[in-house]
């Protein structure tokens, strides 16, 4: 694939079993010009070698290791640094986040700065019933991301989205290098620093079947905590 205009970044720790029906879904959704960088966190059960051996002989699929500062946002950092494509994107290893969903979103981002999958708009919504607890502590992260940062998106816990590559490169140099919601930091810096053209796009979230979800309170409490050193930033600015 020569000419590369979108870059689906796939973050992963110990996502194995789901990276084949993963990656054969991406290559069958009927996308053309993409290519697929997993960026692995050392995944004890072999997550790397499964896409690497999938790979084979496709120059258009990459695995690769992050070997700099460990968590989910210097890895996605990491695969869109390496990316080829205009248009970025980052989706979750776990098939949480749909195939189906990709195209609509990629074709929304031709027009925006950037472009995130949202359970709460229209169109957006759960593949089966969710545990409550959880749809009230992502409503609750996103209400305080607009409370406290002005960041109006709806679902900026979703970790599904796609940004133009210039718009990254703006930004790259301050993000925090320890983040792990990097789509809530980009969406800071766009909306307070570049009155970036950003919205929303409805995507379906499915149930995780293979492996565990590494989010934790420990997470949220991580979350929290960038919320305010994000608003500290924001009254800093002139
Ligand atoms: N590279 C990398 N990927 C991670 C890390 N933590 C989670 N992931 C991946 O990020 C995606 C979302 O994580 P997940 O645990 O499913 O979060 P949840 O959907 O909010 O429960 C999945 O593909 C994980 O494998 C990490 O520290 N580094
Ligand atoms: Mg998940």
């Amino acid at each position: 694939m020569n000419d590369c205009r979108y870059s689906i970044v796939i973050p992963t720790l110990n996502e194995r079993d789901n990276m084949e029906p993963l990656l054969s879904r991406l290559e069958s959704c009927g996308l053309k010009n993409y290519e697929i960088i997993v960026v692995d966190e050392h995944s004890p059960d072999g997550t790397l070698e499964a896409v690497q051996a999938y790979a084979e002989g496709k120059p258009y699929i990459r695995g690769m290791l992050n070997d700099g500062p460990r968590g989910l946002s210097p890895s996605i950092v990491k695969g869109f640094s390496a990316a080829k494509g205009e248009i970025l994107c980052c989706m979750d290893g776990d098939l949480q986040h749909d195939v189906k969903d990709l195209t609509g979103l990629l074709r929304t981002a031709e027009e925006y700065d950037m472009v995130v999958g949202s359970r709460y708009v229209a169109g957006g919504g759960f593949a089966e019933r969710w545990n409550p607890v959880r749809i009230l502590i992502s409503r609750t992260a996103a209400g305080m991301a607009w409370l406290l940062l002005g960041v109006t998106v709806r679902d900026p816990m979703s970790g599904f989205f796609a940004i133009r590559r210039t718009a990254f490169e703006a930004v790259r140099d301050k993000l925090s290098p320890r983040g792990f919601k990097i789509m809530l930091e980009l969406l800071f810096l766009l909306t307070c620093e570049q009155a970036g053209r950003i919205t929303e796009y409805g995507i379906t979230f499915g149930r995780r079947i293979h492996g565990e979800s590494k989010l934790s309170i420990r997470v949220m409490g991580q979350y929290l905590q960038m919320l305010f050193e994000l608003r500290r930033r924001r009254r800093r600015q002139p």
